[in-house]
């Protein structure tokens, strides 16, 4: 069995000058960049929506599909990423998590990889970051939700926070990339 990086949503908009910016979106790209290293199976997300949806009634618009507010981080090394999930791809929800994209089966993806344990990074912490990882718990996997390679929006300043607590009651583990290195 081997273990996955999952990447979510490390896109211009939700760093800083975009338009849902994490405060510290960019500061994490490196720590990232250098987990890739250590990786064989590496899969990211992208917020992906339509122009018009009901989840620009509780956001500023962003990640709209095909804009240059969707694209990676121009600093991410995308070209070592082999899968691509486009999610909140819908008009009628929010499409949180990794797991609800539309154009691909990721617990299927990660299955035929032969994947058991799954390190979760990216932006942001208390909204795709969390959901993605509450739904690989459910499907079934061994979470670790890495501190170091997370961003949070901070919409409360306590959101982070509580977002780390409901990840570890949910039974994922908190880690820091140097730990990684030494598993
Ligand atoms: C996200 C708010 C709205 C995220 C996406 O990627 O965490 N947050 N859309
Ligand atoms: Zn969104």
């Amino acid at each position: 069995m081997d273990r996955a990086l999952i990447i979510v949503d490390v896109q211009r908009d939700f760093c800083p000058g975009g338009a849902l910016a994490a405060p510290k979106g960019d500061e994490i790209i490196p720590a990232i960049n250098q987990l890739m290293n250590s990786f064989n199976i590496i899969l990211a997300s992208k917020d992906w929506h339509p122009a018009k949806t009901v989840h620009f009634e509780k956001w500023p618009p962003h990640c709209i599909r095909g804009t240059e507010g969707a694209a990676f981080h121009p600093i991410l090394h995308h070209q070592k990423i082999e899968a691509v999930a486009l999610k909140g791809t819908g008009n009628s929800d929010d499409g949180y998590s990794a797991f609800e994209a539309t154009n691909l089966d990721v617990t299927h993806w990660l299955e035929q990889k032969n994947t058991d344990t799954v390190f979760i990074t990216g932006i942001a912490t208390e909204y795709c970051v969390m959901s993605t990882a509450m739904d690989a718990v459910k499907a079934g996997f061994k979470t670790y939700c890495v501190t170091d390679a997370v961003a949070p929006v901070n919409v409360h300043p306590d959101d982070e926070q509580i977002a780390m607590r409901n990840m570890q009651e949910a039974g994922i583990i908190l880690i820091t990339s140097d730990k990684i290195y030494t598993l």
